[in-house]
């Protein structure tokens, strides 16, 4: 495979580097994304399962449909993508996960600094005192779950019209204003404000490369778009740079 030689040279001198991801990167892992053809959201709708009047309206399904997802994720392994990312920890100063996935997928593969921006299905908490349960803290029993207060235990998931967790984005948003290169990768980069993030970068200097399957928004406004699957093209990147930069890419 062949590459802008621009972004050779980037990946020579870079020190800092920020993946931002999306749903793409754990395709590969067999967990589904959202949009497109065969995303979650071509058969299920948004506005019933991800905002908190569709929590409260209808907890029980709400919960079904987390406590399915859940599995899908337990059962999942991080994959060549995950783990190229996690590679390059070694080859370069410093290499920042931000991720729109709630899937844990980066920490699996050894990613050490990953700031979360729409939460982790792990994790739970009560409505009512805000207690924190780890999903192995209480038996699902198809009904959504109460804590000891009586309080409605909920996913620790940012849903539509919510904010986000400020420390992990302005966190984040730093990142990216003080990387040289961001990889914008799997993802379609139109939910806000976590799409802000690539933007940022472009604005304070750094070189952006795009990895996905397909042209988003965000294509023309990278300086390198390369399409192709996150797990096939990150490991030849995370080898391309232990090779020019002379470092070893465990
Ligand atoms: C591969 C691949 C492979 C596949 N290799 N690539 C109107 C205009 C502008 C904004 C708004 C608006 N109306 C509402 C808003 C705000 C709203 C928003 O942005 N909406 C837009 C969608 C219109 N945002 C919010 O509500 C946010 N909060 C907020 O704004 O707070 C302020 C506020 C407070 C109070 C009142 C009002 C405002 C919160 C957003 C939270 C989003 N949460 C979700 C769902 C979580 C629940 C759950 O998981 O069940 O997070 S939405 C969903 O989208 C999920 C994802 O993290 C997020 C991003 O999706 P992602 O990761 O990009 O996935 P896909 O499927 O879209 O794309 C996958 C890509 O991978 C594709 O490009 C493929 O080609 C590619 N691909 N295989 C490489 N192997
Ligand atoms: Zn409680």
């Amino acid at each position: 495979m062949e590459f802008k030689k621009e972004f050779l040279d980037k990946l020579r001198c870079a020190d800092k580097i920020v993946f931002f991801t999306g749903a793409g990167i754990s395709a590969e892992s067999g967990i589904s994304t959202f949009r497109g053809a065969d995303g979650l959201w071509s058969k299920l709708k948004p506005e019933e399962l991800a905002n908190f009047d569709a929590f409260l309206r209808n907890p029980d399904m709400v919960w079904e449909w987390y406590q399915y997802r859940r599995k899908i994720i337990n059962e999942s392994q991080p994959n060549a993508g995950h783990k190229a990312i996690a590679d390059m920890q070694s080859a370069f100063e410093s290499v920042i996960v931000s991720t729109q996935n709630i899937d844990n997928l980066h920490r699996r593969a050894g990613s050490k600094t990953v700031y979360e921006l729409h939460g982790n299905i792990e994790r739970n908490y009560c409505l009512n005192c805000g207690k924190k349960f780890d999903s192995k803290d209480f038996s699902y029993t198809g009904k959504a779950p109460l804590c000891d207060c009586g309080g409605r235990i909920r996913p620790d998931i940012v849903w539509f019209g919510e904010f986000l967790p400020e420390d992990e984005f302005a966190a984040s948003e730093k990142a990216a204003a003080d990387c040289d290169i961001m990889f914008v990768v799997g993802t379609s980069a139109v939910v806000y404000p976590a799409a802000q993030i690539p933007l940022v970068a472009r604005s304070a200097g750094a070189y952006v490369v795009e990895v996905n399957m397909e042209e988003t928004d965000l294509s023309r406004r990278a300086n390198y778009s390369i399409l192709g699957k996150s797990g096939e093209i990150l490991p030849i990147i995370a080898n391309m740079a232990s090779q020019i930069r002379n470092k070893e890419v465990k």
